[in-house]
């Protein structure tokens, strides 16, 4: 029974002086550098951090993600959704076509030298698929509307994606959207012209691009464009943020000295 007991009483010291080592090795190595990393992102440390904003908004830690960038590519069936968004991802161009039901892309990319993550939904441009474009509109902030300058119904299907994306979005008019006509390598079948289709998209206030999935004329630069939107939107929204929590925070601060 003493063997026990004496074993019992070994253990427990044991434990004891693991526990403190643990304490005394968070205490002296860990925590002051936890304390110091808190520090670098405090938003109101002063005017260094002012340029910071620019580059880093000041709610995100160093480590946090990069922000995600979510685009949805819309259009009736057929126009070319799912080749362009393969050709700016793999730089491929896919001559079969597979109807999508929808399928969803990331990749890490930059806006105004910083890192970001760009979520690319491709969703069904088939009818049989409609009813469920809601709920893929919903999680959109920025929207690539495609139509075929070959096929006039695709293009007249672009107000209707519009409407149902200002419905879905809350009539957010700013909401980063491009108006984009594919297939320009196929000129000699084009039955809609540049100017008609620029004069829907100045109605919407929107630009208009023409691209090839084949070529890869302009691909980028329509994606780059609108993360280019969404980024900004973004960060003009967490600046705001930002400013007003300041604010707040010195409204209470001086209460807080007047009260005092
Ligand atoms: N010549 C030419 N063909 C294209 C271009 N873009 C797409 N295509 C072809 O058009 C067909 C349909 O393209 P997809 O990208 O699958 O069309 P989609 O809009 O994704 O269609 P859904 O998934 O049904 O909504 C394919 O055979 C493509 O190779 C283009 O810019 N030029
Ligand atoms: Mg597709």
């Amino acid at each position: 029974m003493d063997d026990i007991r004496k074993l019992n009483e070994n253990m427990r010291k044991s434990i004891n002086n693991l526990y403190q080592n643990v304490q005394e090795y968070w205490s002296s190595r860990i925590a002051p550098h936890f304390k110091k990393r808190t520090s670098e992102v405090n938003p109101t440390r002063g005017p260094e951090t002012k340029t910071n904003t620019l580059t880093r908004p000041a709610d995100r830690t160093p480590a946090s993600p990069p922000p995600l960038l979510r685009i949805i590519m819309v259009g009736s069936g057929g126009v070319g959704k799912s080749a362009l968004t393969l050709q700016f991802l793999y730089d491929e161009f896919v001559e079969d076509y597979e109807p999508t039901k929808a399928d969803t892309y990331r990749k890490q990319a930059h806006v105004e030298d910083e890192a970001v993550m760009v979520d690319i939904l491709d969703t069904a441009g088939q009818e049989d698929y409609a009813a469920i474009r809601d709920n893929y509109f919903r999680s959109g902030e920025g929207f690539l509307c495609v139509f075929s300058i070959t096929e006039g119904e695709s293009f007249a299907a672009t107000s209707e994606f519009r409407e149902q994306i200002l419905r879905v979005k809350g009539d957010e008019s700013s909401i980063p959207f491009l108006l984009v006509g594919n297939k320009a390598d196929l000129d000699e079948k084009r039955v809609v012209s540049k100017e008609e289709a620029q004069r829907l998209a100045d109605a919407w206030n929107v630009p208009y691009i023409e691209t090839s999935a084949k070529t890869r004329a302009n691909v980028e630069a329509i994606f780059y464009y609108l993360m280019k939107e969404i980024y900004k939107k973004k960060r003009t929204r967490l600046t705001t943020n930002t400013t007003v929590n300041n604010k707040n925070a010195k409204k209470k601060s001086k209460t807080l000295c007047n009260i005092l």
